[in-house]
């Protein structure tokens, strides 16, 4: 017999997930003493999975797709509309290897070295200064740099602002999610100018530059990428990486916050740091949920599941999920100690494999930047404001400013 899917009874659940984007699906799923439950999100019947399970299923490329699954406001703002995100199949794998390839590890010890240039440049004038807005300065300048796109220093401040608009304002409120739209239009036509300027041969980037891969990249079709998608697709690392800046917040957050950590990695034990790292990323708000369309009809643990069917996969639930974390609400490192993680444990960045599924092709690179942070921050004057997250922001921050200032005769 199969059981008919638990419903949150609201007409339309949008508000209520708005309200508290990062746990409304775990607390209906506990509510409901369910794994998956239907409500109508964005004006649509949606299934809403939380938990290592649940994430098993969601990445089951024969039972869930991408291809018009986002809604349409993500696409316009954060993911971009003819990207890597909305693909399946061959099509997918083929536009996902050049990702994968691009951020390999020499390239990742490059953009380690670029970030912490510019943090020194940065951070060399002695006054105290917001970490988050520094964060984003600092990235801009070396991914633009490390990924071989030209930029100048008037420029900066502007590519900077579309880059930072894409994530921070695309789900903040009705104001900012316009501003996210027109950010998108603005840095797609620069970075389209500067793919036609490569092919046609007025600028040559370094031959291993994400820049150059992406303009010489071809699609399983055999064709290269019409400018105005290789401009998204370029945006897809430079976008990401500015991001990282939610992830240094919270570095500093906790080095705050957890005073024996910040001892312990002050001592310079290398082991504890990547653990440090790993539970920043697991226990800290960041990306809510991903979402997909089923593409058959099936029964899931007793459940029906239509073709068609939106579902949204919680990410911060899954990561807080009693049944994979022990006391999932504590921030212990040393939780990964001596643990070995599956494919759908630890998931702030997406799970299954990076190459053949959606996961995040970023990872290395967001948690060799956390380390190198997390040196930097160690060495620096931190002062947090008021430490409390600010649950309903989209991404979460505290909610007070975190400064942070060069400390006296140390670099
Ligand atoms: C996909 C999170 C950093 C590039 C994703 C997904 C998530 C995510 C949740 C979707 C997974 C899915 O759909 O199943 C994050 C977070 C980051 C981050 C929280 C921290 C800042 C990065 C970085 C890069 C990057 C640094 C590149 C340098 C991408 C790309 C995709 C993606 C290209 C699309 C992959 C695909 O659709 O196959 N990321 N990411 N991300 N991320 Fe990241
Ligand atoms: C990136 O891809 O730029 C890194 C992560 C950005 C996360 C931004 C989170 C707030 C936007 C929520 C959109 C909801 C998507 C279902």
């Amino acid at each position: 017999m199969l059981a008919t899917m638990p419903r949150d009874g609201r007409l339309e659940s949008t508000l209520a997930m708005l309200a508290d984007p990062y746990r409304y699906i775990s607390s209906q799923c506990r509510r409901l003493g369910t794994e998956a439950f239907e409500a109508r999100i964005m004006l649509q019947p949606t299934i809403c999975f939380s938990g290592a399970q649940a994430a098993a299923v969601f990445y089951d490329t024969d039972r869930f797709r991408r291809a018009t699954a986002a809604p349409e406001p993500v696409r316009a703002t954060l993911f971009g509309k003819v990207t890597v995100q909305n693909l399946d199949a061959d099509a997918h794998r083929v536009r996902k290897a050049m990702f994968v390839d691009v951020l390999n590890a020499a390239a990742v010890q490059s953009l380690v070295q670029h970030t912490s240039r510019e943090w020194h440049a940065a951070l060399s004038g002695g006054t105290a200064q917001p970490l988050y807005e520094l964060t984003h300065c600092v990235l801009t300048r070396a991914v633009c740099r490390w990924a071989g796109v030209p930029l100048s220093r008037e420029e900066a401040p502007r590519r900077q602002g579309q880059l930072v608009a894409l994530f921070d304002d695309a789900a903040r409120n009705v104001a900012s999610h316009f501003r996210a739209r027109t950010a998108r239009g603005q840095a797609e036509r620069w970075l389209a100018g500067v793919i036609d300027n490569v092919r046609a041969g007025r600028y040559t980037p370094p031959a291993d530059s994400v820049l150059a891969a992406v303009a010489r990249h071809r699609d399983a079709d055999g064709q290269a990428m019409p400018s105005h998608v290789a401009a998204a697709e370029l945006l897809n690392v430079l976008r990401p990486v500015v991001a990282v800046s939610v992830y240094i917040v919270f570095v500093a957050h906790a080095l705050a916050m957890h005073p024996a950590c910040t001892r312990r990695l002050a001592d310079g034990d290398r082991r504890f740091k990547l653990a440090f790292v790993q539970e920043i990323r697991r226990h800290y708000p960041f990306f809510p949920a991903v979402v997909a369309r089923a593409t058959r009809d099936f029964e899931w643990n007793g459940l029906r599941i239509e073709r068609g069917r939106r579902a949204l996969l919680d990410l911060y639930g899954t990561n807080h999920d009693p049944r994979t974390w022990d006391m999932p609400e504590r921030f212990d490192p040393a939780r990964f100690l001596d643990r070995a993680l599956g494919p759908f444990d630890l998931v702030p960045q997406g799970g299954a494999d990076v190459r053949t599924h959606h996961r995040c092709p970023g990872e290395d690179v967001t948690t060799a930047l956390m380390s190198l942070f997390t040196d930097h921050l160690l060495r620096s004057e931190v002062i947090p404001g008021d430490t409390e997250l600010d649950w309903r922001r989209l991404p979460a921050l505290p909610r007070g400013r975190i400064l942070v200032k060069a400390r006296a005769g140390i670099r």
